[in-house]
């Protein structure tokens, strides 16, 4: 079939809107039809030519909802109709993986994933010339239709809105569960929460969710403190108007430091300061964030010597076909919230204007609508 998507043809460059063909679902795969996309700062991430793992010519794209179409030969769990939510950590249960409950990193089809192509190791996606086009991180959502393996999608609730609940693919999850599951803050907690966008608004709504006490959030821009407030924020820091070290003035503002700190930035630096914001015996910083190539992080042994700890998270540690749908469900019944963060609604021919709007620092969540 022919279908309508933004193609990434180079890095650095704007993502081309273009007719491409699709083959449909092979053994195992399934042929969805998507309704909605946010633009995560990871799509910006490998268009931009950082990412050294980015290919190209691809197809971006990775926080989408849709409709199955199709269900290719021996794909039980799901039929068309069904409403789903790809996902870029797949969960096969049956891996190595998958059966270590300390992990969600389910590896079934990690390596084709890695390399743009269906577990066949080949591509569904081609330009109308033939040249393929490759897919990324198994979902390619900036496409009107596309092919997953089942065991890339989460069925969902089917009164839940596509357009909200797309969030739910990447930024939602990621940020609460980095809270919820990987952290494991307990009521009451201290934390911060560096770098106020579309996923540390996520980890503060965590952090409300858990029942923390105190949620300082950590942004060198001011905008982002209003939003972040009616999240759960009770204290805002702007590393620019403090006199002196940010990691002692955090330490004074938490009384000790924190419980807990993320990190929702990508920048190292932000990351040493998270983790030595943490408080000493106990404090855990998790590193959520995505750095550029080649970037290390550092800081003193003595740190965790002195019992603070550093770890990081993926897809905010869950599993997505167990855990999504559950988060659907709190969305529907209010139990989070996410159409504040949804500040901007594009078609498919707009959607180079999301990343204008991020990279401009004026939205939280760009979504296109098919
Ligand atoms: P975003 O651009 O919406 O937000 C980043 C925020 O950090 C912005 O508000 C920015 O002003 C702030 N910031 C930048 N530098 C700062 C600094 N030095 N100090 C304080 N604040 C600073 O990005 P996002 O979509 O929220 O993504 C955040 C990070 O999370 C990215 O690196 C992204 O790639 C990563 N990510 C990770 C996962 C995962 O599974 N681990 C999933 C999705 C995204
Ligand atoms: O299993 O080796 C692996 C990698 C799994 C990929 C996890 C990606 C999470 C971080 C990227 C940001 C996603 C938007
Ligand atoms: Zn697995």
């Amino acid at each position: 079939m022919r279908t309508r998507a933004a193609v990434a043809i180079e890095a650095g460059k704007p993502l081309e809107i273009m007719d491409v063909n699709l083959e449909g679902p092979k053994a195992g795969e399934v042929l969805v039809e998507i309704k909605a996309t946010g633009i995560c700062h990871t799509d910006e991430f490998t268009l931009s030519g950082a990412d050294p793992e980015g290919l190209f010519p691809a197809i971006l794209g990775h926080e989408g909802a849709g409709v199955v179409l199709e269900v290719g030969e021996g794909v039980t769990s799901l039929k068309p109709g069904d409403h789903v939510i790809p996902l870029y950590t797949p969960e096969c249960r049956q891996c190595e993986y998958c059966l270590n409950p300390k992990t969600n990193l389910c590896q079934a089809i990690r390596t084709t994933q890695g390399q743009g192509l269906m577990p066949d190791g080949t591509t569904r996606f081609s330009m109308l010339d033939g040249t393929p086009i490759l897919h990324y991180m198994g979902c390619s959502t900036f496409a009107n239709h596309t092919v997953l393996p089942e065991i890339a999608l989460a069925k969902v609730n089917p009164d839940a809105p596509f357009d909200k609940i797309c969030y739910i693919g990447c930024g939602v999850t990621t940020g609460i569960g980095a809270v919820i599951n990987t952290a494991k803050v307990e009521i009451g907690s201290r934390a911060i929460v560096f770098g106020l966008g579309g996923i540390g608004l996520n980890v503060i709504q965590g952090l409300r969710l858990a029942g923390a006490d105190q949620i300082v959030g950590v942004d060198l821009n001011d905008s982002k403190s209003q939003m972040a407030r009616r999240f759960g924020m009770t204290d805002f820091v702007n590393p620019n108007d403090v006199q002196g070290d940010l990691v002692a003035h955090l330490v004074e503002l938490t009384g000790g430091g924190a419980d807990y700190t993320f990190d929702a930035t990508g920048n190292v630096n932000v990351m040493r300061a998270a983790l030595e914001s943490a408080h000493k015996g106990w404090g855990e910083s998790v590193i959520i964030g995505v750095a550029p190539a080649g970037a290390e992080i550092s800081t003193r042994p003595f740190q965790l010597v002195t019992g603070r700890v550093w770890r990081g998270t993926a897809f905010g540690g869950a599993r997505g076909r167990t855990d999504v749908p559950k988060i659907v469900d709190w969305y529907m019944d209010g139990k989070i919230e996410i159409d504040p963060m949804i500040t901007h609604t594009l078609s498919l021919d707009e959607i180079n204007t999301g990343f204008d709007l991020m990279h401009r620092g004026e939205s939280i969540r760009s979504v296109v609508v098919y």
